[in-house]
């Protein structure tokens, strides 16, 4: 493949507090489902690549946890994910949700615009994105991005609604526009450099998510203990899904194994759409007492 002189390249970090819409972001911009969503905050644990190829310029998404106060010894882990994706981005998109421009929401805004300080040091370009604006009367937005761009110098400020794809190519002209002279990094086939084990298991910690309420989802961890390739049949995955206590393990199993089942079934479909190949999902549940508190037991699950 020839590429052109004038070929652009770079990363890009998302960044936001927890549930502003950061992985339904990036797939709408990828137009793939990559990272797991849902509407729960903390959903994200990770830091989670995904890389959009254009004839003329590679963007290397980088979306990352929620940013939070940490409380467990895991949430510091995923700091530094946040961290690590703003040292090796280009340019930082960082989200934040429509509001109604009232007083209460001013706070939220400065305390917003304080963390963006803290956690850019490198005064690296920053696009601000408005995400969710299908939610909320259009009247709201002039106020809204007037409050933003008086309390930062933002490179450029967007309206956006990652859910309807509304805005997402404006961003996309933006991006491009910003990002360096560079070859493209990786090979322009290449959606993602992350293995596809753990994309299994993050879509079987999302229908965790959407199919258990409170602690559940945030007590548990999705280990994939095998994954063959066989000549013959089905790939074969058999993950195991570690929760915190004995009666969350009942939980996830349910009546005669009956929740259990709904989750693998629910998983399966995903996983295969995301392989494009048919899979044979076996799950199994077990327990790693207050995981998320023992710096061991988080090491070990590879955070
Ligand atoms: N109405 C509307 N909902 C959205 C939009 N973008 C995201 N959402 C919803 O917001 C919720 C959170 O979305 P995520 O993409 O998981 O948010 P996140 O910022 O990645 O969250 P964490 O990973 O927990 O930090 C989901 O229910 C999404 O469907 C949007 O533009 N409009
Ligand atoms: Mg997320």
């Amino acid at each position: 493949m020839t590429i052109p002189d004038q070929f652009r390249a770079g990363y890009i970090a998302i960044i936001g507090k927890p549930n502003v819409g950061k992985s339904t972001l990036m797939n709408g911009l990828l137009d793939f489902k990559l990272s797991i969503i849902s509407p729960r905050p903390q959903t994200t644990r990770r830091r989670v690549m995904g890389i959009m190829n254009r004839p003329s310029y590679q963007i290397i998404f980088l979306d990352t946890p929620g940013l939070i106060d940490p409380k467990y010894r895991l949430q510091k882990v995923l700091g530094t994910f946040i961290e690590s994706s703003i040292l090796d981005a280009d340019i930082l998109l960082y989200l934040v949700d429509c509001k109604i421009n009232n007083a209460e929401n001013l706070i939220i805004i400065e305390e917003e615009i304080q963390i963006l300080s803290e956690i850019n040091l490198q005064k690296k370009p920053v696009i601000l994105i408005i995400n969710k604006i299908d939610l909320f009367p259009i009247d709201n937005l002039l106020p809204l991005l007037n409050s933003y761009a008086d309390l930062y110098p933002f490179q450029k400020l967007i309206p956006v609604s990652a859910l309807k794809k509304d805005g997402l190519k404006e961003l996309e002209m933006e991006m491009k526009q910003a990002l360096p002279l560079h070859p493209p990094f990786y090979d322009p086939d290449v959606l993602t450099e992350q293995p596809e084990r753990f994309f299994v298991a993050e879509f079987i910690r999302e229908q965790i998510f959407f199919n258990f309420h409170e602690e559940i989802p945030y007590s548990t961890e999705v280990q994939i203990e095998e994954f063959r390739e066989r000549d013959k049949g089905k790939d074969l995955i058999h993950a195991v899904i570690y929760v915190e206590r004995e009666s969350q393990k009942g939980i996830i199993i349910g009546k005669k194994g009956s929740s259990l089942k709904n989750i693998g079934m629910k998983a399966r479909k995903v996983i295969e759409k995301f392989l494009d190949r048919e899979v044979y999902l076996e799950l199994r549940v077990k327990v790693s007492k207050n995981w998320r508190k023992s710096e061991n037991q988080i090491k070990r699950f590879g955070y």
